[in-house]
């Protein structure tokens, strides 16, 4: 396996017509989750992908699971849990550039992850290691969780990365600021917005961030800066490589999602730093041309078109 990563997904309705979501009457229902977006982005890349998760022992989490599988992704570490259902999640889309994001997932089957959801002979066989943010505002058994995942992470060698995707609605800031600067400070990659890092150390200044997150203990850093690209920060230095034109957002939500998968991919095929954020640039920018968190992941030629138009060359 490539990638291990740990999180929920919830069932994710969307409004057939734009506007208030009190005048809504019909609903498109389609999937959405951090870490399966991500998951889902490697798998339509060529990758090995694991998802380790509960979902509710009713017709959403068994579609949810049936389509996830479906996408590609490994899905031995997902169990049904009888006690609890599916998390929901509403997006909508208000008017051009106002989207707004409701969750019914309190109590929900993934709440209830825990450290006796992780499989030590499963997470072995990862290169990387993937877990973001989410999941630890969801309850105290998986905030718990994550530690441990990191702990057996490591100490196979597989590498440890972090995307912190502040929930502000989950949690209190002081909480969330606590949490996420503990965990960054065992992650070997971490992957943050402009935004979490203004939110975790107080400035907007790429440089100045950079090098907070690699004093927190991460080796490589990866600084998202939305539709202006991506900053990327070593031991060795820094580069800054430009985000992909597009034309018109349809849904930005699940972009992060995509670069870290197109991130990954780049990581897993030996692509230098700056190429892998390239790809990752790509995959995210090609996550916005279609409605949904997973609906527009490329594939690996629609990424390499992209990549070569801008560049002429990839690898
Ligand atoms: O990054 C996209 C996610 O925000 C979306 O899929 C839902 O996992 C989700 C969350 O917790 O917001």
């Amino acid at each position: 396996m490539n990638v291990v990563t740990i999180g929920e997904t919830m069932a994710l309705f969307t409004p057939d017509q734009n506007g208030l979501m009190r005048y809504a009457h019909s609903y498109s229902r389609k999937f959405g989750g951090a870490e399966s977006n991500m998951a889902i982005g490697l798998a339509r890349l060529g990758h090995q992908a694991g998802w380790i998760s509960r979902v509710g022992d009713d017709e959403l989490g068994k579609a949810m699971l049936h389509f996830i599988r479906g996408e590609g992704v490994n899905t031995d570490c997902v169990t049904f849990d009888t006690e609890a259902p599916t998390g929901l999640y509403f997006k909508e889309f208000r008017k051009a550039g106002d989207i707004r994001v409701q969750y019914y997932r309190k109590g929900s089957a993934a709440s209830r992850l825990s450290t006796a959801d992780l499989e030590e002979e499963y997470i072995k066989q990862a290169d990387y290691l993937h877990i973001s943010g989410i999941t630890p505002a969801l309850s105290s058994s998986c905030r718990d969780m994550l530690p441990e995942a990191v702990r057996m992470a490591k100490q196979h060698g597989a590498v440890v990365v972090f995307d912190p995707n502040l929930r502000r609605s989950l949690w209190s800031e002081e909480e969330a600021r606590r949490t996420l600067l503990d965990i960054a400070s065992q992650a070997d990659i971490i992957m943050p917005g402009i935004d979490e890092g203004a939110f975790l150390f107080g400035t907007e200044d790429p440089d100045e961030l950079g090098r907070l997150f690699l004093q927190q203990g991460a080796a490589e850093v990866v600084l998202k800066a939305g539709s202006k690209g991506t900053y990327y920060f070593n031991k060795n230095g820094s580069e800054f490589i430009p985000a992909f034109d597009v034309e018109t957002v349809v849904d930005p939500v699940g972009a992060g999602d995509g670069f870290a998968a197109g991130y990954l991919s780049g990581l897993l095929d030996r692509l230098s730093p700056g190429d892998a954020v390239r790809r990752g640039n790509a995959v995210g920018a090609l996550v916005t041309q279609a409605e949904g968190d997973v609906e527009g992941l490329p594939e690996r030629e629609d990424v390499e078109a992209l990549v070569n138009k801008d560049s002429g060359t990839e690898d």
